[in-house]
């Protein structure tokens, strides 16, 4: 290639760098293809799941179902957005184990005040937060435990029948 033809197209590239971009298509038959970083496809972020769960002054969480893969890291948060005390209204996360009757458990936990309402001989927790009242919140991290459907509940009094929903690892 002789100098004059390089300084045509120098200066070609430089017209097309700021001119009509139907004539850098022309130019860019050499161009090397630049690697793309390759998206993943997820929804976690290095294997951790986050989760906001909230629950309100009418006893309600805001999910009923949580999905997660298996062998994620589970970050979950919750909230309490309502106003009442921790002694009237509090809130927390259970998760049960499966087969677990839920009314047995919630009729245990009514006696287990002492220990944050969670039943201290029962064997049907895989992971629990602590008891929250109004503007409070709590996280916990835990392993996600094997594929399978699991109950969540608030152990509170009287909160189970409103307050429970799935936990599904897929
Ligand atoms: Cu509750």
């Amino acid at each position: 290639m002789k100098l004059y033809q390089i300084a045509f197209l120098f200066s070609l590239l430089v017209l097309s760098s700021c001119g009509n971009p139907k004539d850098s298509k022309k130019e860019d038959k050499q161009s090397i293809k630049i690697n793309q970083p390759v998206e993943e496809k997820s929804t976690s972020q290095d294997g951790v799941t986050e989760i906001i769960l909230t629950g309100n002054d009418q006893m309600r969480f805001n999910l009923k179902e949580i999905k997660v893969d298996a062998g994620d890291k589970v970050k979950l948060t919750l909230k309490h957005i309502g106003q009442l005390d921790v002694k009237v209204m509090g809130h927390n996360f259970v998760l049960l184990k499966p087969e677990t009757n839920i009314n047995k458990f919630a009729t245990k936990a009514v006696d287990a005040k002492d220990n944050d309402y969670i039943p201290q001989e029962s064997n049907a927790v895989i992971v629990h937060t602590k008891m929250i009242g109004g503007g409070e919140q709590t996280t916990i991290t835990f392993d996600a435990p094997e594929k399978g459907v699991y109950d969540f509940i608030c152990s509170f009094p009287g909160h189970v029948a409103l307050m429970q929903g799935k936990f599904i690892v897929e």
